[in-house]
């Protein structure tokens, strides 16, 4: 059995809400900084998406189309955030995903985590949250083994 390799995966939220960062890390490639212009798909469909098109509700259509494929959505709530980005339909137009709801840079400054829990609970986000940030890897290794969780089994 073989289960090493998270794909199937899109990761949605504000921009700076880190979710190129949390990619990064979380498949340890090291070659994407910077603000992300397009999704990017890597290997094995792990989607990094702008954070405009949460953002930017005329590009909401384009995020819905490009997660469309993927089994398990991502959602960042970045704990310094006012507000909730993601579009609040998401999870109708797609009730048969995993959805899976971060609670990202909380080692920033201003970082509030039980407010960003409240927000991503009114948006209907569904619990448990993983908090997580870039710089605490136990945080990054725990979302990583909830997310493989998802992943099918390989039989060799
Ligand atoms: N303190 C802190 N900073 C972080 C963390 N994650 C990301 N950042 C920083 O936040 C900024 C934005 O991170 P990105 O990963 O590029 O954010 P993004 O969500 O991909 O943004 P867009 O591509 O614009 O949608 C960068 O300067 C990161 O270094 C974190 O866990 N803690
Ligand atoms: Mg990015």
């Amino acid at each position: 059995m073989k289960m090493d390799q998270l794909g199937n995966i899109a990761f949605i939220g504000e921009v700076d809400a880190g979710k190129s960062a949390l990619i990064n890390k979380l498949i340890v490639q090291e070659t994407n900084t910077g603000k992300t212009q397009s999704p990017i798909f890597y290997k094995g469909r792990v989607v990094d998406t702008p954070g405009e098109f949460v953002d930017n509700r005329s590009w909401n259509g384009a995020l819905l189309s490009t997660i469309s494929s993927v089994k398990t959505i991502v959602i960042l709530q970045p704990a310094t955030a006012k507000r909730v980005s993601a579009p609040s339909g998401l999870l109708r137009v797609y009730p048969n995903k995993n959805i899976v709801g971060v609670i990202s840079k909380v080692d920033a400054e201003g970082a509030d985590c039980a407010k960003a829990g409240t927000l991503l609970k009114q948006h209907g986000v569904p619990g448990p949250y993983f908090h997580t940030s870039i710089f605490d890897q136990a945080s990054i290794d725990q979302l990583y083994h909830h997310l493989l969780s998802f992943q099918p089994v390989v039989l060799e």
